[in-house]
């Protein structure tokens, strides 16, 4: 479960957040596809509750009713549609499975039409009853292992994953999924189970469609442990099933970007800071809970709200070796309005999920934010793409806040994170002599560049600029000689 599945050559996730499966198709198709992206994890596709108080908030995909493909993203057809061109432009999907538990409240039908009543714990879409579920206790002590895995997480029905009938049941939905063409999972919710029942359910997993993938290969899994040291759960239980969230590199680089600690001393960040070794981690600079203050959130969590902030720390990941790379995108939310906890995606008046629209610089409208759509951050995309596998070689920092490094011969990034104090320095570049264009003032079109050219001279050295006050404040190079 540790292989990536991406198409050779790629290297970065993104989650496209709340997004239809139309949309997504599209995205594949038009941008992420060209612009070198692995794939796209996408919202829980399965069957899920309404919530009506407060009116239907983001947070309604993480209760399920059945494992339906029908939910506030689309329906089975968009879905398998969606799976199709995306693998067909090259980018894979990844589906976030929540396994652990139900819905926590309410009777009714969900979002695909299925009965269900939480207090009776009965889903007829599935089919589970009573029988399927742990005790009925509440977790409130996170130091008791037993409490957090086999009780309630949040009031969330808690299912029995040591039941063989539970475990083929979620099998069987991880299966048709696979069937579908996607190419692995980032599984919900992995501390409040037990790993070796996560193991006896990825032991009843298909290999991945033979249309797409060579024969025989595994899905990649990206287990969502939040574990920052200290507590009883360790995300290194985990790493026998794939990748794990490495949730402690969120709080480092939103601490140094805000400032709290120097740029300096990122050069480092990994291993040696006691998180997960690198080929078991999976880093971001935010996910969607935390973003808004759930699951691990806090002050030092760094989001598009601080764009300038937020488009170094997302540069800065994606050039730094350590880690298998997601990026967010998000949409917004009021913060003055108190609707940060629970805001659902932008909608039109009969609820439904808006259509992504573009401006002409293709830009994000209607609430989407599209970080992954802003120039600094789509480039860095290729940039990791060239870099990978290259070492961290060439690097600078001025004892403060301006770092610069490169990765192998291939990639070179400055960036410089004073208050007050430009960047303006020769430095070795670890590139070969010539003109290279810096991809997030611009690229290169028709052999020149549209925004900064660099000049790396015989000795690989090259003079860089970066005023303190620019915006999008990282100018970089990379492997395309200009001439
Ligand atoms: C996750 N990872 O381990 C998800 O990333 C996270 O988004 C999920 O919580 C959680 N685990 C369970 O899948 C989200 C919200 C919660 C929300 C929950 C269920 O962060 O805030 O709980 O989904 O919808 C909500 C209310 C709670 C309430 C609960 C039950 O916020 O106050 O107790 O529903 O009614
Ligand atoms: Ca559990």
């Amino acid at each position: 479960y540790h292989d990536d599945t991406c198409v050779s050559g790629r290297t970065v996730i993104v989650h496209l957040f709340d997004w239809k499966w139309t949309d997504i198709a599209a995205e594949c198709e038009r941008f992420l596809g060209p612009k070198g992206f692995c794939g796209v994890q996408v919202s829980p596709p399965n069957e899920h509750l309404v919530i009506t108080s407060p009116h239907r908030p983001w947070y309604e995909r993480y209760q399920p009713v059945s494992y339906k493909l029908e939910s506030r993203s689309g329906t089975r057809g968009q879905f398998a549609d969606m799976v199709k061109r995306c693998n067909a432009a090259q980018v894979r999907i990844y589906v976030d499975a929540v396994i652990n538990h139900m819905s926590a409240s309410g009777h009714g039908v969900g979002t695909g039409g299925s009965a269900y009543n939480t207090m009776n714990m009965s889903y007829a879409g599935v089919p589970y009853s009573a029988l399927d579920f742990n005790y009925n206790c509440e977790i409130n002590n996170y130091n008791d292992i037993n409490q957090v895995r086999n009780c309630k997480l949040v009031g969330l029905q808690d299912l029995a994953l040591s039941k063989r009938y539970v475990r083929e049941k979620i099998a069987d939905y991880l299966n048709d999924l696979i069937s579908l063409g996607v190419a692995g999972f980032r599984v919900d919710a992995c501390k409040h189970m037990w790993p070796g029942d996560i193991e006896a359910i990825y032991s009843l997993l298909q290999p991945l469609n033979i249309t797409w993938f060579g024969p025989g290969t595994k899905p990649f899994v990206f287990n969502e442990v939040i574990d920052k040291g200290g507590g009883v759960i360790s995300a290194s239980e985990y790493t026998h099933l794939g990748r794990v969230t490495e949730f402690r590199f969120c709080d480092e680089v939103g601490k140094a970007f805000r400032r709290q600690f120097m740029l300096k001393n990122l050069r480092t960040i990994g291993e040696a800071w006691a998180m997960l070794p690198s080929d078991k981690a999976l880093v971001f600079v935010d996910n969607h809970d935390n973003q808004r203050g759930h699951g691990g959130g806090g002050s030092t969590i760094l989001t598009f709200h601080n764009p300038r902030e937020y488009k170094m720390a997302v540069a800065f990941m994606l050039a730094h070796p350590y880690g298998f790379t997601r990026i967010m995108s998000s949409h917004v939310w009021n913060i003055s309005h108190g609707q940060q906890d629970w805001m659902g995606p932008p909608s039109y008046d009969n609820d439904t999920t808006k259509t992504v629209t573009l401006d002409n610089e293709g830009q994000c409208l209607d609430g989407w934010v599209c970080e992954h759509r802003w120039p600094a951050i789509a480039s860095m995309v290729k940039f990791r793409n060239v870099a990978d596998g290259q070492p961290l070689e060439n690097w600078f920092d001025n004892g403060f806040d301006q770092i610069a490094f490169s990765r192998g011969r291939n990639a070179f990034i400055a960036i410089n994170n004073e208050v007050v104090g430009d960047l303006h320095r020769e430095l070795p570049t670890g590139m070969a002599t010539g003109s290279y264009c810096d991809v997030i003032s611009g690229e290169l079109v028709n052999g020149e560049c549209t925004g900064q050219a660099v000049h790396v001279d015989q000795d690989g050295v090259a003079l860089i600029t970066i005023s303190s006050l620019s915006n999008p404040p990282i100018p970089m190079t990379e492997e395309k000689p200009k001439k």
